[in-house]
């Protein structure tokens, strides 16, 4: 429902360093995602500072510095590496005469333009309402901005601005009652194919760290990888059979980023839940980020969020390639593979790593007994 004005769009990217250890890496991060939803930057701006101005932000001294760079540069949309409120976007708007994203904006815009299934785009616009509703408050509304979006016309007056909210409630209640029953459709056609002889791996892990290349890999299949943040939204499902016969259904899933959205999680919650189904997560990090521990804490802590943390893993260190490291796997203290290094790129590393899957696969023959044993018994 969202226009989509940015694309094209010239953008000053502004970054805030409160004292962050990963300034410089979320710098990095904040430019990616700027390029990954086709913007052009035409100006950074760093500041140092040791606490959020609650009118700015970046307080009414640094404002005017930044306006003056964001006029030079010609500007028209002003990135914000952080999550702002309501009314530091609103006073921000008005001050730059410029359309501010926060980091959260963003990452929402970017998931509009990806989202291809039905069921994701009514993820996006869900998590884009939620957004919305808590920005739609007297004297600047959003939707009068975004014509073309629900169709309000005229200034945001009292009667108005009740009659959006309005209809943004009912939308909302719309959206996951559709949702809802999709996700219902999703359970019994997962119950209709789950059988205990096959296994459930689900790919996981930060953005772009190679999930789509790793999966192409162990299927052949060709799902789009690319060098770009969320270039996967939908999940992806393809069989692969390992050692003697072992059947196993592999998914390729949405990308995890530091601070992910909580109005993108809660939408996305059905498509992420799809790994808390799963017998066995292969958790996939670009070792060659210097940056990759923070991705690794980011992603086990989202895991805990859709409560997928307990479901056996494989730490998957990927793009070994580009660090001239040779393949090699470690075990934990009860001899389990706990980790491989590994190419999803050149392959180097997948055969170790089938290896990994088929000991998990006799793991959970082993488990699968023992709750056949149970169902029966409680059967009787
Ligand atoms: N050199 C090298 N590049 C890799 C390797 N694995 C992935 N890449 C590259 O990293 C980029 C991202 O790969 P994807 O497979 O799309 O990553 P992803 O995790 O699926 O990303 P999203 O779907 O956007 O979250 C692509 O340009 C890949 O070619 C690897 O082992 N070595
Ligand atoms: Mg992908």
């Amino acid at each position: 429902m969202f226009e989509r004005p940015n694309e094209g769009k010239s953008a000053c990217v502004i970054s805030i360093n409160f004292g962050d250890v990963d300034f410089e890496e979320s710098v990095e991060e904040i430019k990616e995602l700027v390029l990954s939803a086709d913007m052009k930057i035409v100006s950074t701006v760093n500041i140092k500072k040791s606490a959020p101005d609650p009118k700015y932000f970046l307080g009414s001294g640094k404002a005017e510095e930044v306006k003056f760079i964001i006029q030079e540069s010609k500007a028209d949309t002003v990135i914000f590496n952080h999550n702002l409120s309501p009314s530091q976007e609103r006073n921000l708007e008005k001050y730059f005469s410029a359309l501010i994203l926060d980091r959260t904006a963003l990452i929402l815009f970017i998931f509009a333009k990806r989202a291809k299934s039905h069921e994701g785009k009514l993820q996006v616009e869900l998590a884009q309402l939620d957004h919305l509703s808590a920005r739609l408050i007297k004297g600047w509304s959003h939707l009068e901005r975004q014509k073309g979006g629900i169709g309000v016309r005229g200034g945001p007056g009292e009667k108005q601005l009740e009659l959006d909210r309005r209809m943004l409630r009912l939308r909302i209640k719309q959206l996951k009652e559709k949702l809802d029953k999709l996700k219902r459709q999703r359970t019994m056609q997962r119950k209709k194919r789950s059988r205990p002889s096959v296994l459930n791996i689900s790919i996981v892990g930060y953005t772009n760290a190679g999930k789509s290349t790793l999966f192409n890999q162990l299927t052949r299949a060709d799902t789009l990888a690319m060098n770009q943040l969320f270039a996967t939204l939908d999940t992806t499902s393809r069989k692969l059979f390992i050692g003697e016969g072992v059947e196993c259904v592999v998914s390729d899933t949405v990308g995890f980023i530091k601070s992910l959205p909580t109005t993108l999680i809660e939408a996305f919650k059905s498509t992420l839940e799809e790994s808390r189904e799963a017998d066995l997560l292969l958790h996939v990090v670009n070792m060659a980020n210097p940056n990759h521990h923070e991705q690794i804490i980011a992603v086990h802590k989202i895991l805990e969020e859709i409560k997928a943390s307990s479901i056996p893993q494989i730490l998957v260190l990927n793009q070994i390639d580009r660090l001239d490291i040779k393949a090699n796997h470690e075990r934990d203290e009860y001899g389990r593979i706990s980790s491989i290094q590994l190419s999803a790129k050149t392959g180097e590393g997948i055969e170790l790593l089938k290896e990994a899957i088929l000991e998990v696969y006799e793991v959970s023959q082993i488990t699968n007994t023992d709750k056949f044993k149970e169902t029966s018994l409680n059967n009787t």
